[in-house]
């Protein structure tokens, strides 16, 4: 199993101090050392915002990809090597803004991938600009009367999309989170794990006092098979409550378990009897 010692890369995170970010990063840590997963079956793939810059704190296989592509990258190198556990980190406006389309169709395909959003309701590191899921009044300097539109639910998206393990984190909460992002992990499928981030610097309005009052786990009777519930539990939002905890999971075949030429994984298939050259004419 991977070690703390194999992960720490030495390097120090530049996010700003108090950042929802730092118990991320903790929580991602534990996760992949309770898995038991050995350290090269792990490869992260990260978005652009402050949120994608989490696999420069970690010795991994990694890729820093474009802003919104990352899914698209992610979703390549789990039907390349299908036996490499792949997690995707990223930030809502990377995620669920400009990477939305991407975002679904890895939902419906079922893409085997651990997708763990940094949701700090705002654009961190181009300086607090709104984001999809900043919500409806919010002031920013894109913004300065307050957003119109009403936020983007990612939960209630994921759960319609066909997202297979739904669940909910809170950066304050690093046992809690360390456990829904291992179970993600070891889920077959498409695992969302959107974490409510506080953003010290730009978002003034959801603050750890604020999550620390409204934040709830759900309870040990909620059923998480049940997808009409599933459905409610994701509308509820503010300050009479937040819940957080895994709020969907179901068991459906992978995109790759649906393709019998990935049984083997492509990087493992012997390449000696293709003709490169009659494919290299035929696009030249
Ligand atoms: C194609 C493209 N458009 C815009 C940008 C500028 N940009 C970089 S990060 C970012 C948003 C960051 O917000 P979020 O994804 O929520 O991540 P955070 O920084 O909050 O973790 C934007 C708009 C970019 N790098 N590339
Ligand atoms: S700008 Fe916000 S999200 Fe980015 S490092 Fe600072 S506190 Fe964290």
């Amino acid at each position: 199993m991977v070690t703390l010692a194999e992960l720490n890369s030495g390097k120090i995170p530049d996010w700003c101090p108090g950042c929802g970010d730092f118990g991320i990063l903790n929580a991602l840590k534990r996760a992949m050392m309770d898995t038991g997963l050995p350290h090269e079956k792990f490869y992260l793939v990260a978005g652009i915002g402050c949120s994608g810059k989490t696999p420069q704190w970690l010795n991994t296989y990694s890729i820093h990809t474009l802003h919104g592509r990352a899914l698209p990258v992610a979703t390549g190198a789990k039907l390349a090597n299908t036996d490499l556990n792949v997690i995707v980190t990223g930030g809502d406006g990377d995620g669920y803004g400009i990477g939305a389309g991407h975002f679904l169709h890895a939902m419906r395909r079922n893409i085997d991938l651990t997708y763990v959003v940094f949701n700090n309701l705002v654009y961190g590191l181009t300086t607090g600009q709104t984001s999809p899921t900043s919500e409806k009044g919010f002031a920013t300097k894109s913004t300065p009367f307050g957003v119109i539109e009403v936020p983007v639910n990612p939960l209630a998206l994921a759960i319609a999309s066909g997202a297979t393990y739904v669940a909910r984190g809170y950066a304050g909460d690093i046992v809690h989170l360390s456990k829904l992002i291992a179970d993600g992990i070891t889920h077959r499928g498409f695992a969302l794990i959107d974490v409510l981030q506080p953003c010290v610097t730009f978002n003034h309005k959801n603050t750890y006092e604020w999550y620390q009052k409204t934040v709830y786990k759900l309870p040990e009777t909620y059923n998480p098979a049940d997808k009409m519930a599933a459905f409610q539990k994701s509308m509820e939002w503010g300050d009479s409550g937040i819940p957080i905890g895994v709020f969907y999971k179901e068991s459906r075949p992978t995109y790759a378990d649906e393709l019998p030429q990935l049984s083997t994984p492509l990087v493992k298939q012997p390449i000696d009897n293709v003709d490169i050259d009659r494919l290299m004419q035929k696009m030249i």
